[in-house]
Protein backbone atom coordinates (compact mmCIF):
# COMPACT_ATOMS: atom_id res chain seq x y z
CA UNK A 1 0.00 0.00 0.00
CA UNK A 2 1.01 3.12 -0.62
CA UNK A 3 2.54 5.28 2.84
CA UNK A 4 0.13 8.09 1.63
CA UNK A 5 -2.58 5.97 1.31
CA UNK A 6 -1.86 5.13 5.42
CA UNK A 7 -3.97 7.86 7.90
CA UNK A 8 -2.39 8.63 11.19
CA UNK A 9 -3.85 6.97 14.12
CA UNK A 10 -3.75 8.62 17.85
CA UNK A 11 -5.27 7.82 21.18
CA UNK A 12 -4.06 7.38 24.80
CA UNK A 13 -2.69 4.27 25.68
CA UNK A 14 -3.88 4.51 29.26
CA UNK A 15 -6.99 4.17 30.65
CA UNK A 16 -9.35 7.23 31.59
CA UNK A 17 -9.28 8.83 35.32
CA UNK A 18 -6.92 10.41 37.23
CA UNK A 19 -3.18 9.22 37.03
CA UNK A 20 0.47 10.76 37.22
CA UNK A 21 0.91 10.63 33.67
CA UNK A 22 -0.91 9.37 31.00
CA UNK A 23 0.72 8.10 27.83
CA UNK A 24 -0.67 9.26 24.16
CA UNK A 25 0.90 7.62 21.36
CA UNK A 26 0.48 8.72 17.60
CA UNK A 27 1.10 6.04 14.41
CA UNK A 28 1.65 6.39 10.74
CA UNK A 29 3.23 8.59 8.74
CA UNK A 30 2.32 12.01 9.67
CA UNK A 31 3.01 11.38 13.21
CA UNK A 32 6.21 13.56 13.27
CA UNK A 33 4.54 16.49 11.00
CA UNK A 34 1.39 16.61 13.69
CA UNK A 35 4.32 16.54 16.89
CA UNK A 36 5.77 19.38 14.98
CA UNK A 37 2.18 21.47 15.31
CA UNK A 38 1.63 20.00 18.41
CA UNK A 39 4.37 20.30 20.47
CA UNK A 40 7.25 23.38 20.91
CA UNK A 41 10.37 21.91 22.27
CA UNK A 42 12.48 23.27 25.21
CA UNK A 43 15.60 22.94 23.20
CA UNK A 44 16.18 23.34 19.46
CA UNK A 45 15.83 19.93 17.90
CA UNK A 46 12.82 17.74 17.49
CA UNK A 47 12.89 14.32 18.81
CA UNK A 48 16.41 12.06 18.43
CA UNK A 49 15.06 8.42 17.79
CA UNK A 50 14.17 6.63 20.83
CA UNK A 51 14.89 9.33 23.34
CA UNK A 52 13.09 11.66 25.78
CA UNK A 53 13.08 14.99 25.24
CA UNK A 54 10.54 17.45 27.21
CA UNK A 55 8.38 19.93 25.38
CA UNK A 56 5.58 22.63 26.50
CA UNK A 57 2.27 22.38 24.32
CA UNK A 58 2.24 24.41 20.88
CA UNK A 59 0.17 28.14 21.12
CA UNK A 60 -3.32 27.58 20.33
CA UNK A 61 -6.14 27.01 22.38
CA UNK A 62 -4.62 24.57 24.63
CA UNK A 63 -1.10 27.07 24.74
CA UNK A 64 0.40 26.56 28.08
CA UNK A 65 -1.59 23.95 29.61
CA UNK A 66 0.53 21.28 30.41
CA UNK A 67 4.79 19.79 29.94
CA UNK A 68 4.94 16.81 28.13
CA UNK A 69 7.55 14.22 27.38
CA UNK A 70 8.13 12.87 23.68
CA UNK A 71 9.53 9.68 22.95
CA UNK A 72 10.27 9.02 18.85
CA UNK A 73 10.28 5.89 17.32
CA UNK A 74 11.12 5.80 13.92
CA UNK A 75 9.50 3.47 11.14
CA UNK A 76 10.54 0.13 11.21
CA UNK A 77 11.93 0.42 14.55
CA UNK A 78 8.90 0.94 16.40
CA UNK A 79 5.86 -1.18 17.95
CA UNK A 80 3.70 -0.67 14.74
CA UNK A 81 6.12 -0.64 12.38
CA UNK A 82 5.04 2.82 11.67
CA UNK A 83 6.65 6.38 12.68
CA UNK A 84 5.91 6.40 16.11
CA UNK A 85 5.40 8.92 18.73
CA UNK A 86 4.79 8.37 22.36
CA UNK A 87 3.28 11.53 24.39
CA UNK A 88 3.58 11.23 27.81
CA UNK A 89 1.74 14.63 29.56
CA UNK A 90 -0.24 14.57 33.03
CA UNK A 91 -3.18 12.03 33.37
CA UNK A 92 -6.12 14.56 34.14
CA UNK A 93 -9.05 14.77 32.12
CA UNK A 94 -8.36 17.80 30.85
CA UNK A 95 -4.86 17.42 29.99
CA UNK A 96 -5.90 14.25 27.93
CA UNK A 97 -8.93 16.26 26.22
CA UNK A 98 -6.47 19.29 24.99
CA UNK A 99 -3.96 16.38 23.54
CA UNK A 100 -6.82 14.44 21.85
CA UNK A 101 -8.11 17.34 20.41
CA UNK A 102 -4.91 18.72 19.24
CA UNK A 103 -3.88 15.56 17.57
CA UNK A 104 -7.52 15.32 15.59
CA UNK A 105 -7.22 18.97 14.46
CA UNK A 106 -3.32 18.53 13.38
CA UNK A 107 -4.62 15.20 11.04
CA UNK A 108 -4.28 12.52 12.94
CA UNK A 109 -7.44 9.92 13.07
CA UNK A 110 -8.93 8.66 16.65
CA UNK A 111 -7.72 4.92 17.24
CA UNK A 112 -10.08 1.98 17.42
CA UNK A 113 -9.49 -1.00 19.20
CA UNK A 114 -6.36 -2.72 18.67
CA UNK A 115 -5.74 -0.95 15.50
CA UNK A 116 -1.63 -0.18 16.74
CA UNK A 117 -1.42 -4.04 16.96
CA UNK A 118 -3.02 -4.75 14.35
CA UNK A 119 -0.77 -2.26 12.00
CA UNK A 120 2.30 -4.44 14.11
CA UNK A 121 0.60 -7.24 12.41
CA UNK A 122 0.01 -6.18 9.05
CA UNK A 123 3.59 -4.59 8.79
CA UNK A 124 5.24 -7.96 10.17
CA UNK A 125 6.07 -6.87 13.83
CA UNK A 126 4.45 -9.91 15.37
CA UNK A 127 2.36 -12.75 13.85
CA UNK A 128 -1.03 -13.12 14.94
CA UNK A 129 -0.77 -15.42 18.37
CA UNK A 130 1.94 -12.56 19.36
CA UNK A 131 -0.50 -9.99 19.03
CA UNK A 132 -2.79 -12.48 20.92
CA UNK A 133 -0.40 -12.52 23.83
CA UNK A 134 0.05 -8.83 23.79
CA UNK A 135 -4.13 -8.96 24.74
CA UNK A 136 -3.19 -11.41 27.61
CA UNK A 137 -0.64 -10.09 29.08
CA UNK A 138 -2.03 -6.87 29.71
CA UNK A 139 -5.14 -8.75 30.99
CA UNK A 140 -3.68 -10.98 33.26
CA UNK A 141 -4.49 -11.09 37.02
CA UNK A 142 -2.74 -13.59 38.52
CA UNK A 143 1.40 -14.50 37.73
CA UNK A 144 0.91 -17.84 35.80
CA UNK A 145 -1.34 -15.59 33.52
CA UNK A 146 0.94 -13.48 32.70
CA UNK A 147 3.74 -16.09 31.98
CA UNK A 148 1.99 -18.01 29.38
CA UNK A 149 1.05 -14.89 27.94
CA UNK A 150 4.71 -13.42 27.97
CA UNK A 151 6.12 -16.92 26.51
CA UNK A 152 3.49 -16.28 24.04
CA UNK A 153 4.61 -13.14 22.98
CA UNK A 154 8.35 -14.27 23.34
CA UNK A 155 7.12 -16.71 20.22
CA UNK A 156 6.98 -19.96 22.16
CA UNK A 157 3.82 -21.23 20.27
CA UNK A 158 4.90 -19.92 16.97
CA UNK A 159 8.16 -21.68 17.10
CA UNK A 160 6.21 -24.77 17.98
CA UNK A 161 3.41 -24.38 15.37
CA UNK A 162 6.26 -23.29 12.80
CA UNK A 163 7.81 -26.75 13.40
CA UNK A 164 5.15 -28.48 12.96
CA UNK A 165 4.27 -26.59 9.78
CA UNK A 166 7.86 -27.32 8.57
CA UNK A 167 7.48 -30.43 9.11
CA UNK A 168 4.22 -30.97 7.33
CA UNK A 169 5.76 -28.62 4.24
CA UNK A 170 8.34 -31.89 4.33
CA UNK A 171 5.96 -34.57 3.87
CA UNK A 172 3.77 -32.52 1.24
CA UNK A 173 7.41 -31.77 -0.71
CA UNK A 174 7.89 -35.38 -0.78
CA UNK A 175 4.44 -36.27 -1.96
CA UNK A 176 4.68 -33.68 -4.52
CA UNK A 177 7.90 -35.59 -5.69
CA UNK A 178 5.86 -38.72 -6.18
CA UNK A 179 3.31 -36.41 -7.70
CA UNK A 180 5.72 -36.40 -10.75
CA UNK A 181 6.87 -39.57 -10.83
CA UNK A 182 4.60 -41.91 -12.98
CA UNK A 183 2.55 -44.35 -11.00
CA UNK A 184 4.30 -47.48 -12.22
CA UNK A 185 7.51 -45.98 -11.04
CA UNK A 186 5.90 -45.79 -7.09
CA UNK A 187 7.03 -48.18 -4.51
CA UNK A 188 5.32 -49.35 -1.31
CA UNK A 189 8.12 -47.73 0.54
CA UNK A 190 7.32 -44.27 -0.19
CA UNK A 191 3.65 -44.70 1.24
CA UNK A 192 5.27 -46.38 4.25
CA UNK A 193 7.98 -43.52 4.61
CA UNK A 194 4.85 -40.53 3.87
CA UNK A 195 2.65 -42.56 6.26
CA UNK A 196 5.60 -42.33 8.69
CA UNK A 197 6.24 -38.83 8.51
CA UNK A 198 2.57 -37.65 8.88
CA UNK A 199 2.47 -39.97 11.94
CA UNK A 200 5.21 -38.15 13.78
CA UNK A 201 3.57 -34.77 12.67
CA UNK A 202 0.10 -35.66 14.22
CA UNK A 203 1.97 -36.77 17.50
CA UNK A 204 3.50 -33.94 18.31
CA UNK A 205 0.28 -31.91 17.77
CA UNK A 206 -1.78 -34.48 19.81
CA UNK A 207 0.91 -33.31 22.18
CA UNK A 208 -0.05 -29.78 22.13
CA UNK A 209 -3.79 -30.54 21.89
CA UNK A 210 -3.37 -32.32 25.23
CA UNK A 211 -1.80 -29.12 26.93
CA UNK A 212 -4.91 -27.12 26.18
CA UNK A 213 -6.72 -28.27 29.50
CA UNK A 214 -4.62 -26.90 31.98
CA UNK A 215 -3.53 -24.09 29.49
CA UNK A 216 -7.11 -22.40 29.34
CA UNK A 217 -6.99 -22.48 32.63
CA UNK A 218 -4.11 -21.25 33.66
CA UNK A 219 -5.15 -18.27 31.03
CA UNK A 220 -8.82 -18.05 31.88
CA UNK A 221 -8.85 -19.45 35.75
CA UNK A 222 -10.42 -22.12 37.57
CA UNK A 223 -13.83 -22.45 38.06
CA UNK A 224 -14.43 -23.63 41.52
CA UNK A 225 -17.65 -24.14 42.56
CA UNK A 226 -18.44 -24.92 46.30
CA UNK A 227 -21.99 -27.34 47.09
CA UNK A 228 -23.70 -29.32 49.17
CA UNK A 229 -26.17 -29.57 51.61
CA UNK A 230 -27.45 -26.20 53.51
CA UNK A 231 -25.32 -25.95 56.60
CA UNK A 232 -22.54 -28.55 55.56
CA UNK A 233 -20.15 -25.26 56.29
CA UNK A 234 -19.68 -24.41 52.02
CA UNK A 235 -19.61 -20.68 52.82
CA UNK A 236 -16.83 -21.17 55.67
CA UNK A 237 -14.78 -22.99 52.86
CA UNK A 238 -15.28 -19.71 50.98
CA UNK A 239 -13.93 -17.40 53.56
CA UNK A 240 -11.31 -19.87 54.48
CA UNK A 241 -9.78 -19.75 50.97
CA UNK A 242 -10.46 -16.05 50.34
CA UNK A 243 -8.36 -15.15 54.06
CA UNK A 244 -11.47 -13.04 55.21
CA UNK A 245 -14.78 -13.39 56.17
CA UNK A 246 -16.82 -12.57 52.25
CA UNK A 247 -19.81 -14.72 52.64
CA UNK A 248 -21.89 -15.04 55.82
CA UNK A 249 -21.92 -17.85 58.27
CA UNK A 250 -24.59 -18.97 60.21
CA UNK A 251 -26.32 -21.73 62.37
CA UNK A 252 -28.71 -21.64 60.36
CA UNK A 253 -29.66 -23.95 57.51
CA UNK A 254 -30.13 -21.80 54.00
CA UNK A 255 -27.94 -18.72 55.30
CA UNK A 256 -26.77 -18.46 51.85
CA UNK A 257 -29.45 -17.83 49.39
CA UNK A 258 -27.43 -16.32 46.11
CA UNK A 259 -24.26 -17.58 45.11
CA UNK A 260 -20.75 -15.55 46.08
CA UNK A 261 -18.01 -15.07 43.78
CA UNK A 262 -14.68 -13.69 44.33
CA UNK A 263 -11.20 -14.24 42.51
CA UNK A 264 -8.38 -15.11 44.38
CA UNK A 265 -4.43 -15.96 43.39
CA UNK A 266 -2.71 -19.44 44.67
CA UNK A 267 0.40 -20.07 44.07
CA UNK A 268 0.08 -17.71 40.90
CA UNK A 269 -2.90 -19.19 38.93
CA UNK A 270 -5.98 -17.65 39.19
CA UNK A 271 -9.37 -18.98 40.55
CA UNK A 272 -12.69 -18.06 40.19
CA UNK A 273 -14.44 -19.20 43.42
CA UNK A 274 -18.38 -19.42 43.90
CA UNK A 275 -20.47 -19.90 47.33
CA UNK A 276 -23.68 -21.09 46.78
CA UNK A 277 -26.85 -21.82 48.55
CA UNK A 278 -27.17 -24.93 50.50
CA UNK A 279 -29.35 -27.17 48.14
CA UNK A 280 -32.41 -28.20 49.77
CA UNK A 281 -33.94 -31.35 49.04
CA UNK A 282 -37.40 -29.89 49.01
CA UNK A 283 -37.76 -26.33 49.38
CA UNK A 284 -41.30 -24.41 49.08
CA UNK A 285 -39.36 -20.65 49.89
CA UNK A 286 -39.52 -18.58 46.15
CA UNK A 287 -35.84 -17.10 47.35
CA UNK A 288 -34.63 -20.60 48.32
CA UNK A 289 -35.89 -21.88 45.13
CA UNK A 290 -33.77 -18.99 42.81
CA UNK A 291 -31.15 -19.73 44.84
CA UNK A 292 -31.08 -23.46 44.06
CA UNK A 293 -31.63 -22.61 40.36
CA UNK A 294 -28.42 -20.05 40.62
CA UNK A 295 -26.35 -22.90 42.32
CA UNK A 296 -27.07 -25.55 39.39
CA UNK A 297 -26.27 -23.08 36.92
CA UNK A 298 -22.84 -22.28 38.42
CA UNK A 299 -22.40 -26.29 38.67
CA UNK A 300 -23.11 -26.49 35.17
CA UNK A 301 -20.31 -23.70 34.58
CA UNK A 302 -17.54 -25.18 36.87
CA UNK A 303 -14.85 -27.00 36.13
CA UNK A 304 -14.32 -28.60 39.22
CA UNK A 305 -16.63 -28.87 42.08
CA UNK A 306 -16.10 -28.91 46.15
CA UNK A 307 -19.05 -31.27 47.28
CA UNK A 308 -19.11 -30.81 50.90
CA UNK A 309 -20.23 -33.70 53.50
CA UNK A 310 -20.75 -33.13 57.08
CA UNK A 311 -22.22 -34.47 60.15
CA UNK A 312 -24.54 -34.96 60.67
CA UNK A 313 -25.37 -37.19 57.32
CA UNK A 314 -28.55 -36.22 55.79
CA UNK A 315 -32.02 -38.35 56.33
CA UNK A 316 -31.62 -41.09 54.42
CA UNK A 317 -34.51 -40.25 52.23
CA UNK A 318 -32.59 -36.21 51.12
CA UNK A 319 -29.52 -38.85 51.33
CA UNK A 320 -30.73 -40.52 48.05
CA UNK A 321 -31.40 -37.33 46.25
CA UNK A 322 -28.04 -35.80 47.26
CA UNK A 323 -26.37 -39.24 46.18
CA UNK A 324 -28.42 -39.08 42.52
CA UNK A 325 -27.20 -35.61 42.07
CA UNK A 326 -23.82 -36.69 42.85
CA UNK A 327 -23.40 -39.61 40.48
CA UNK A 328 -25.22 -37.48 38.13
CA UNK A 329 -22.24 -34.86 38.04
CA UNK A 330 -19.78 -37.71 37.92
CA UNK A 331 -21.78 -39.11 34.69
CA UNK A 332 -21.69 -36.02 33.06
CA UNK A 333 -17.51 -36.24 33.31
CA UNK A 334 -17.57 -33.29 36.10
CA UNK A 335 -14.55 -33.08 38.00
CA UNK A 336 -15.76 -33.23 41.84
CA UNK A 337 -13.72 -33.50 44.98
CA UNK A 338 -15.88 -34.68 48.03
CA UNK A 339 -15.16 -32.19 51.03
CA UNK A 340 -15.38 -34.29 54.32
CA UNK A 341 -16.53 -31.23 56.21
CA UNK A 342 -16.32 -30.68 59.69
CA UNK A 343 -13.78 -33.21 60.74
CA UNK A 344 -13.05 -32.06 64.33
CA UNK A 345 -16.59 -33.30 65.50
CA UNK A 346 -15.55 -37.26 63.84
CA UNK A 347 -14.92 -38.32 67.51
CA UNK A 348 -17.60 -37.96 68.71
CA UNK A 349 -19.62 -39.45 66.01
CA UNK A 350 -21.22 -42.79 65.70
CA UNK A 351 -19.78 -45.46 63.39
CA UNK A 352 -23.21 -44.53 60.77
CA UNK A 353 -22.61 -40.92 61.54
CA UNK A 354 -19.11 -40.69 59.79
CA UNK A 355 -18.61 -38.71 56.63
CA UNK A 356 -15.43 -40.72 56.18
CA UNK A 357 -17.20 -44.30 55.92
CA UNK A 358 -20.10 -43.37 54.27
CA UNK A 359 -17.53 -41.91 51.21
CA UNK A 360 -16.10 -45.03 51.49
CA UNK A 361 -19.09 -47.34 51.35
CA UNK A 362 -20.69 -44.82 48.78
CA UNK A 363 -18.13 -43.10 47.01
CA UNK A 364 -15.01 -44.70 46.73
CA UNK A 365 -14.50 -43.97 43.41
CA UNK A 366 -14.23 -40.13 44.26
CA UNK A 367 -11.60 -38.29 45.66
CA UNK A 368 -11.80 -36.81 48.79
CA UNK A 369 -10.29 -34.90 51.45
CA UNK A 370 -10.75 -34.09 55.21
CA UNK A 371 -12.00 -30.54 56.36
CA UNK A 372 -12.10 -28.69 59.59
CA UNK A 373 -11.70 -24.80 59.46
CA UNK A 374 -10.44 -25.38 62.85
CA UNK A 375 -7.34 -27.68 61.66
CA UNK A 376 -4.61 -25.17 59.78
CA UNK A 377 -3.17 -28.05 58.04
CA UNK A 378 -6.42 -28.83 56.18
CA UNK A 379 -6.37 -25.43 54.72
CA UNK A 380 -3.05 -25.94 53.59
CA UNK A 381 -3.83 -29.19 51.89
CA UNK A 382 -7.28 -27.90 50.04
CA UNK A 383 -5.01 -25.59 48.52
CA UNK A 384 -2.16 -27.75 47.28
CA UNK A 385 -5.31 -29.87 46.10
CA UNK A 386 -6.53 -26.67 44.14
CA UNK A 387 -2.91 -26.18 42.35
CA UNK A 388 -2.27 -29.36 41.66
CA UNK A 389 -5.40 -29.71 39.80
CA UNK A 390 -4.76 -26.60 37.65
CA UNK A 391 -1.33 -28.40 37.18
CA UNK A 392 -2.07 -31.67 36.23
CA UNK A 393 -5.36 -31.62 35.92
CA UNK A 394 -5.15 -34.27 38.78
CA UNK A 395 -6.58 -33.91 42.25
CA UNK A 396 -4.13 -36.40 43.73
CA UNK A 397 -0.69 -35.40 41.81
CA UNK A 398 1.91 -34.60 44.21
CA UNK A 399 2.19 -31.05 43.32
CA UNK A 400 6.02 -31.61 44.44
CA UNK A 401 6.08 -33.67 41.13
CA UNK A 402 3.87 -31.82 38.97
CA UNK A 403 5.69 -30.19 36.03
CA UNK A 404 5.71 -26.61 36.17
CA UNK A 405 3.83 -24.27 33.15
CA UNK A 406 7.73 -23.12 31.99
CA UNK A 407 9.03 -26.78 31.32
CA UNK A 408 6.97 -27.38 28.11
CA UNK A 409 4.34 -25.38 25.50
CA UNK A 410 1.09 -24.94 26.71
CA UNK A 411 -2.01 -24.05 24.76
CA UNK A 412 -4.04 -21.18 26.28
CA UNK A 413 -6.30 -20.46 23.35
CA UNK A 414 -9.50 -21.86 22.39
CA UNK A 415 -9.12 -20.99 18.56
CA UNK A 416 -5.73 -22.50 18.45
CA UNK A 417 -6.58 -25.51 19.50
CA UNK A 418 -9.73 -25.40 17.44
CA UNK A 419 -7.39 -24.90 14.38
CA UNK A 420 -5.22 -27.76 15.61
CA UNK A 421 -8.12 -30.09 16.21
CA UNK A 422 -8.98 -29.61 12.70
CA UNK A 423 -5.68 -29.73 11.24
CA UNK A 424 -5.06 -33.35 13.67
CA UNK A 425 -8.03 -34.87 11.96
CA UNK A 426 -7.02 -33.56 8.15
CA UNK A 427 -3.78 -35.56 9.10
CA UNK A 428 -5.26 -38.59 9.88
CA UNK A 429 -7.69 -38.25 6.79
CA UNK A 430 -4.41 -38.08 4.83
CA UNK A 431 -2.89 -41.09 6.61
CA UNK A 432 -6.26 -43.26 5.67
CA UNK A 433 -6.25 -42.06 1.94
CA UNK A 434 -2.66 -42.88 1.67
CA UNK A 435 -2.93 -46.34 3.25
CA UNK A 436 -6.21 -47.01 1.54
CA UNK A 437 -3.69 -46.23 -1.90
CA UNK A 438 -6.17 -42.94 -2.95
CA UNK A 439 -4.23 -40.97 -5.85
CA UNK A 440 -1.02 -38.48 -4.46
CA UNK A 441 -3.14 -35.33 -5.87
CA UNK A 442 -6.14 -36.23 -3.83
CA UNK A 443 -3.98 -37.07 -0.75
CA UNK A 444 -1.84 -33.53 -1.53
CA UNK A 445 -5.31 -31.63 -1.30
CA UNK A 446 -6.40 -32.96 2.01
CA UNK A 447 -2.91 -32.29 3.60
CA UNK A 448 -2.95 -28.21 1.96
CA UNK A 449 -5.69 -27.92 3.98
CA UNK A 450 -4.42 -29.24 6.93
CA UNK A 451 -1.18 -26.70 6.17
CA UNK A 452 -3.87 -24.09 6.32
CA UNK A 453 -5.46 -24.83 9.42
CA UNK A 454 -1.69 -23.98 11.15
CA UNK A 455 -0.54 -20.91 9.33
CA UNK A 456 -4.04 -19.62 10.33
CA UNK A 457 -2.31 -19.83 14.24
CA UNK A 458 0.53 -17.53 13.22
CA UNK A 459 -1.07 -15.85 10.74
CA UNK A 460 0.67 -16.87 7.72
CA UNK A 461 -2.58 -17.44 6.15
CA UNK A 462 -5.50 -15.74 7.42
CA UNK A 463 -8.59 -14.43 6.59
CA UNK A 464 -9.26 -10.49 6.24
CA UNK A 465 -12.94 -11.37 8.50
CA UNK A 466 -10.81 -13.63 11.58
CA UNK A 467 -8.49 -10.65 11.22
CA UNK A 468 -11.24 -8.32 12.29
CA UNK A 469 -12.56 -10.60 14.30
CA UNK A 470 -9.45 -11.07 16.81
CA UNK A 471 -8.20 -6.87 16.59
CA UNK A 472 -11.59 -5.75 17.96
CA UNK A 473 -11.37 -7.62 21.38
CA UNK A 474 -8.30 -5.77 21.65
CA UNK A 475 -8.61 -2.48 24.04
CA UNK A 476 -8.36 1.33 22.34
CA UNK A 477 -4.58 2.56 22.63
CA UNK A 478 -2.79 -1.45 22.19
N1 LIG B 1 -17.29 -27.75 64.05
C1 LIG B 1 -17.24 -27.15 62.86
N2 LIG B 1 -18.19 -26.29 62.51
C2 LIG B 1 -18.13 -25.71 61.30
C3 LIG B 1 -17.08 -25.95 60.40
N3 LIG B 1 -17.30 -25.24 59.27
C4 LIG B 1 -18.42 -24.56 59.47
N4 LIG B 1 -18.95 -24.82 60.67
C5 LIG B 1 -20.18 -24.27 61.26
O1 LIG B 1 -21.28 -24.77 60.54
C6 LIG B 1 -22.31 -23.78 60.44
C7 LIG B 1 -22.68 -23.55 58.99
O2 LIG B 1 -21.59 -23.01 58.29
P1 LIG B 1 -21.73 -22.27 56.90
O3 LIG B 1 -20.37 -22.06 56.39
O4 LIG B 1 -22.61 -21.09 57.03
O5 LIG B 1 -22.47 -23.41 56.09
P2 LIG B 1 -23.14 -23.33 54.63
O6 LIG B 1 -22.99 -24.67 54.04
O7 LIG B 1 -22.61 -22.18 53.90
O8 LIG B 1 -24.65 -23.09 54.99
P3 LIG B 1 -25.83 -22.49 54.09
O9 LIG B 1 -25.36 -21.22 53.49
O10 LIG B 1 -26.92 -22.28 55.07
O11 LIG B 1 -26.16 -23.53 53.08
C8 LIG B 1 -21.75 -22.53 61.12
O12 LIG B 1 -22.23 -22.48 62.42
C9 LIG B 1 -20.26 -22.75 61.11
O13 LIG B 1 -19.60 -22.13 62.17
C10 LIG B 1 -16.06 -26.87 60.83
O14 LIG B 1 -15.09 -27.15 60.12
N5 LIG B 1 -16.19 -27.44 62.07
MG1 LIG C 1 -23.53 -20.55 53.09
Amino acid sequence: MNPLDIDTIAAFSTPPGESGLAVFRISGPQAGAICDRLFKPYGSHFPIPSRMEGYTMAPGIWDGIDEVILACFKAPHSYTGEDVYEVSCHGGPAVRQAVMESALRAGARSAGPGEFSRRAFINGKMDLSRAEAVMDLIGAQAEKQAEVAFRQLQGGISRTVRRRVDQLYGAMAHLEMLLDWDEEEERPKDRETLIQELEEAKTDLQKLLDSFVSGRVIREGLHVVIAGSPNVGKSSILNALAGRDRAIVSPIAGTTRDTIEIDLVLDGYLIHLTDTAGLAHESHDPIEQEGILRAETALEEADLILWVLSPPLLPVEARAVEEKRIDLLALEGKSLLLVLGKDDLRSELKKHEDPLIYQEERFPHLPYLTWSQKQEEDLDRLKKTLISFIRQGDLEADTALVEDTKSHEILTHARHKAAIERAVSLVNKTITDLKERLSFDLVAITLKEALTELTAITGDDVSETLIEEIFNRFCIGK
